[in-house]
């Protein structure tokens, strides 16, 4: 059973300062996992508990591909369940905290669902993504729903390219024609790095690895016969993030959100999660429980 909140050592702070990431071997409880996992079905199913859209979703039973990576984003919109941990403040502050930040933002979910002989996912940066805004930076919780093990298709990272010196640029990331790690050996070739090394992230159900915005990640190829791969991710800004001004930088999803005539951020849309004084935007007190403020198991039962 893992205690939250959780006491981050000096030597995993300078881990992450270190090698871009940071893994922990338990984060959420089994009964959590299961909870979340129970709820993308329906959701893939259209059967929206709040009945509103997600702002991302590839992969549709009975449409895709049996073997499509189904993912979804902004499903804190369509569901109060997975809004519970998506506006957890206490992956808000680890989030945060490893960033040096005095304040998190809620920036995006996501989640992966990757069945068997799934396709590959590109090798990226996340911070490419956020351009528009300013500062272009998110930290991101990428939590294992399932054995997340190298044979079927779990998250691959790059230690230290978080500091090299290269531009990516934002690509469809599933399913690519190419070689799916194509975009970094290019980085690593801009950065003069001549053989990147690449970790496997194996997790158990319910271990995390963080994210710096600007480690170079992907997937590769599910290869198992029978074992679908889930992840759910938790990406964070900090909360005094702001937009660039109209017309500026990439951000798609974000700037959908965006109110005219002023570069605030809207706590409607993007909510502050965890501040040292205790703050939380009022959407975020209203929508949804805190999943993980309850965690003694009798909490978790009765959720
Ligand atoms: O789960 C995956 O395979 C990819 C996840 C990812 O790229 C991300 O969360 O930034």
């Amino acid at each position: 059973m893992t205690h939250h909140p959780i006491q981050l050592t000096e030597a995993q702070s300078s881990q992450f300062q270190t090698e871009g990431f940071l893994v922990l071997e338990r984060f959420l409880p089994q009964p959590l996992v299961d909870r979340l996992v129970e709820r993308f079905d329906p959701l893939f199913a259209t059967q929206l508990e709040t009945g509103v859209y997600p702002d991302e979703w590839h992969g549709r039973p009975g449409l895709s591909q049996p073997n499509a990576t189904r993912q979804m984003s902004g499903l804190w919109r369509c569901d109060r369940t997975v809004a519970s941990l998506s506006f957890a403040a206490e992956i808000a502050r680890l989030n945060a905290t490893l960033a040096g930040w005095t304040g998190g933002r809620f920036a995006m979910d996501s989640c992966w669902l990757k069945p068997p002989d799934a396709p590959a996912v590109s090798f990226h940066r996340n911070n490419s993504y956020a351009s528009c805004i300013v500062p272009s930076t998110m930290i991101t919780c990428w939590i294992a729903l399932s054995d997340a093990i190298a044979s079927a298709g779990t998250l691959e990272v790059v230690p230290g390219s978080h500091r090299w010196n290269c531009v990516d640029q934002p690509r469809f990331l599933h399913a690519p024609k190419d070689d799916y790690r194509q975009p970094l050996w290019q980085a690593a070739a801009e950065a003069g790095i001549a053989q990147p090394s690449l970790v496997a992230i194996e997790l158990p159900p319910g271990g995390c690895v963080f994210l710096h915005g600007d480690l170079w990640h992907g997937s590769g190829h599910n290869t198992t016969t029978d074992k679908t791969r889930r992840s759910f991710a938790v990406s964070t800004f900090p909360a005094g993030a702001c937009f660039q001004p109209p017309g500026v930088g990439y951000g798609y999803i974000f700037s959908r959100y965006r109110r005219m005539g002023t570069q605030e951020m809207d706590e409607s849309f993007f909510p502050i999660l965890w501040t040292p004084d205790g703050y939380r935007s009022p959407l975020a007190k209203a929508y949804c429980d805190d999943a993980l403020l309850a965690q003694t198991p009798e909490a978790i039962a009765q959720a």
